[in-house]
């Protein structure tokens, strides 16, 4: 592990520095913490995560950051959010972080994360080497309606959905941790985060067929979008996938909802730049407000759900 105090909000890390910031982390707080390991990555990096736990009763809120390489503001999300939920003096979060446990896997494409700080700032998918090509888009990678829109089965592509549904390692990985941890953790909430549009998006994405809570999962996202308005200023839309951003299959929230039966399930697309032609890459100094109207919208949605 590295010195906790070492790693901060001001700037985008490497997965070996974010690794032991949550080592770190867990040595300071030994009892609401705990490392997890979904298993290893096709280039063989752990992917690992953290449960803040203050009572084993308690339904938890898992959130997943990270599946595409480049979209470096979603796992500063993550390791914001943990911090906030460890050190908040707001009652609110406090409240939280008592009521619910959290589990969450900052950096889900580990091999395809180091990899745009190493090579290819601009990489998206994971390293799973195809002929003379690497990469599957693990978000059109899991079997929900698998490669049924929005997605490739060229390896070439940017959106490539790999040779099979669920081929991919850190795919599995994801599956297996979800499947064996949903009843016995009370997953109840399911968060994916990404960049960039400023959207906070429901199943589905492969139908603009509508969820059976379609009406409670806008209404949370209408209130979440309002407290980030609130909060920041900023405009964030909310609907299903399908009818917000692009029709697409495969992505791990269908997947989370559909399959795994978690019933809150969003995708959040965070900030781009103000202005610039790379939109994936944003300004260091947004990570603070971006992280923080992120975890604002978390809040909303989960404190909209409980007053059902
Ligand atoms: N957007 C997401 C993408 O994977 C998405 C949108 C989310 C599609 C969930 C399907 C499922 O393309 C970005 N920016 O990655
Ligand atoms: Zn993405």
């Amino acid at each position: 592990s590295i010195d906790a105090t070492k790693y901060d909000w001001q700037h985008f890390f490497h997965l070996k520095t974010i690794y032991g910031w949550m080592d770190a982390m867990a040595k300071q707080y030994p009892n609401l913490l705990t490392v997890l390991d979904m298993g290893n990555s096709t280039q063989g990096h752990a992917i690992k995560g953290l449960k803040l736990s203050s009572n084993p009763e308690n339904k938890a809120i898992f959130i997943e950051s990270g599946i595409h390489a480049r979209e470096w503001i979603a796992p500063a999300t993550a390791t914001y959010i943990i911090n906030e939920l460890l050190t908040s003096q707001d009652a609110g979060v406090q409240g939280l972080a008592k009521n619910y446990n959290w589990i969450i896997f900052p950096c889900v494409n580990p091999d395809g994360y180091k990899y745009t700080f190493e090579h290819d700032r601009m990489w998206r998918k994971n390293r799973q080497l195809f002929g003379t090509c690497r990469g599957v888009d693990l978000n059109r990678n899991y079997p929900d309606h698998w490669n049924s829109t929005g997605s490739s089965s060229d390896p070439t592509r940017y959106d490539f959905a790999g040779p099979s549904a669920g081929s991919e390692l850190e795919t599995q990985c994801l599956l297996q941790f979800i499947r064996s941890n949903v009843e016995k953790e009370q997953i109840k909430t399911y968060i994916a985060l990404h960049s960039y549009s400023q959207m906070l998006m429901f199943p589905y994405g492969y139908t603009k067929e509508r969820v059976s809570n379609y009406d409670d999962l806008q209404e949370f996202g209408k209130k979440a979008a309002a407290a980030i308005k609130a909060e920041s200023g900023r405009d964030y839309v909310s609907g299903s996938l399908y009818e917000t951003i692009y029709p697409s299959s495969g992505g791990s929230m269908d997947w989370a909802h559909a399959e795994a039966g978690i019933p809150i399930a969003y995708t959040f697309e965070l900030r781009g730049p103000p202005d610039s032609q790379d939109l994936f890459i944003l300004p260091a100094v947004e990570i603070q407000p971006t992280a923080s109207e992120a975890f604002t919208a978390i809040r909303t949605i989960v404190e909209a759900a409980a007053e059902k």
